[in-house]
């Protein structure tokens, strides 16, 4: 009885943030898709959420470093994928969506983390400077580098969200004066690393319910799920035939862009970029940069920001 009333509570919750029972389990099957399990498994991913919502939501740590808050807005952007994602952990320490400021929010991540010590689950935004002891990026008068020290070897799992924290991203481009690197890296701890600038939410809800369900996460050599990032962006790109055939875009605007040739020749990085967005999308699976008529600039690669400049040249 008791199980059941929680349930029921846990749909209340949902609904209250505007997921329906049925949205839900549309997510739940597009999950199911994106963890590389077949439609079928769609009840496997209903239970864990479900169990995870409703008797024990991991506490999670959710740490800012240098970055654009992009890869946390992708998925409040995503309200449904976000509410899910709220339902589904417990954020005990978020700097950018809890109410509490200043010393108070200090407070709240040290309460956090005596509380959870070795529990919790820590997800890191951003990257850490690592030269001058850190100089070059500080919060409430700690630097990044002390901050992510003395946190993040305590976490019972840690999720590099997004290229900055995974590999150094945008605030590590050349020529990096404040030395920035990914989380890995500059620590020395073990992540498991979601990229894209920014990356997918559902990417996250996947590997979070991954370790919901105790699952082992197979990680190619770059730290990054499998089960997202084995094939690349031009693997399933909608503009493949075009590619096959060779019918380019030359020019934005062109004909040849609005019967949605292929772009390489606008610089295109699909090829070498390892990233599930042609099958996952953003925004609620509405589109994705190549769909959209923009090449892709390979922001889930380790030192895009360097490697794959400049833009827009084949
Ligand atoms: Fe980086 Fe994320 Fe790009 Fe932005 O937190 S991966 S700059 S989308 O915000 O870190
Ligand atoms: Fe490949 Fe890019 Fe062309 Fe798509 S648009 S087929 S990813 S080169
Ligand atoms: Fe990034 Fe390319 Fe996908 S730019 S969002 S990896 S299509």
């Amino acid at each position: 009885m008791e199980k059941k009333h929680e349930t029921q509570l846990f749909y209340e919750r949902l609904e209250k943030k505007g997921v329906s029972r049925r949205d839900f389990l549309k997510y739940c099957t597009a999950l199911a898709v994106t963890m590389g399990l077949t439609a079928s498994s769609t009840g496997q991913v209903v239970k864990a959420i479900e169990k995870a919502g409703t008797t024990a939501r991991p506490p999670v740590v959710w740490l800012h470093f240098a970055e654009c808050t992009g890869c946390s807005e992708a998925f409040l952007r995503t309200p449904n994928v976000g509410a899910i994602i709220l339902e589904t952990i417990s954020v005990e320490y978020h700097d950018t969506i809890m109410a509490a400021a200043g010393h108070q929010s200090e407070k709240s991540l040290h309460d956090a983390v005596e509380k959870y010590d070795g529990k919790f689950v820590c997800i890191v935004e951003g990257a850490i400077a690592t030269k001058y002891n850190g100089a070059y990026g500080k919060v409430a008068n700690r630097t990044f580098l002390d901050i992510a020290q003395s946190i993040v070897p305590r976490a019972a799992a840690v999720i590099s969200l997004g290229s900055c924290s995974s590999y150094g991203g945008i605030p590590a481009a050349a020529p990096n004066p404040g030395g920035y690197k990914g989380v890995q890296d500059a620590i020395g701890v073990a992540t498991i690393n979601i990229p894209g600038c920014p990356p997918n939410p559902l990417n996250l809800l996947s590997t979070i319910v991954k370790h919901l369900n105790k699952e082992e996460i197979p990680l190619d050599d770059q730290g990054r799920p499998l089960f997202a990032y084995a094939e690349t962006v031009h693997d399933h790109c909608p503009r493949l035939v075009h590619f096959e055939n060779d019918e380019y875009v030359e020019e934005f605007g062109s004909k040849e862009a609005e019967m949605g040739y292929c772009l390489y020749k606008m610089g295109c990085r699909g090829p070498e970029t390892y990233n599930n967005c042609p099958t996952a999308k953003f925004n609620d699976g509405t589109s994705f940069p190549i769909q959209a008529g923009h090449p892709c600039i390979g922001c889930s690669e380790p030192g895009f920001w360097d490697s794959m400049t400049p833009f827009y040249e084949e």
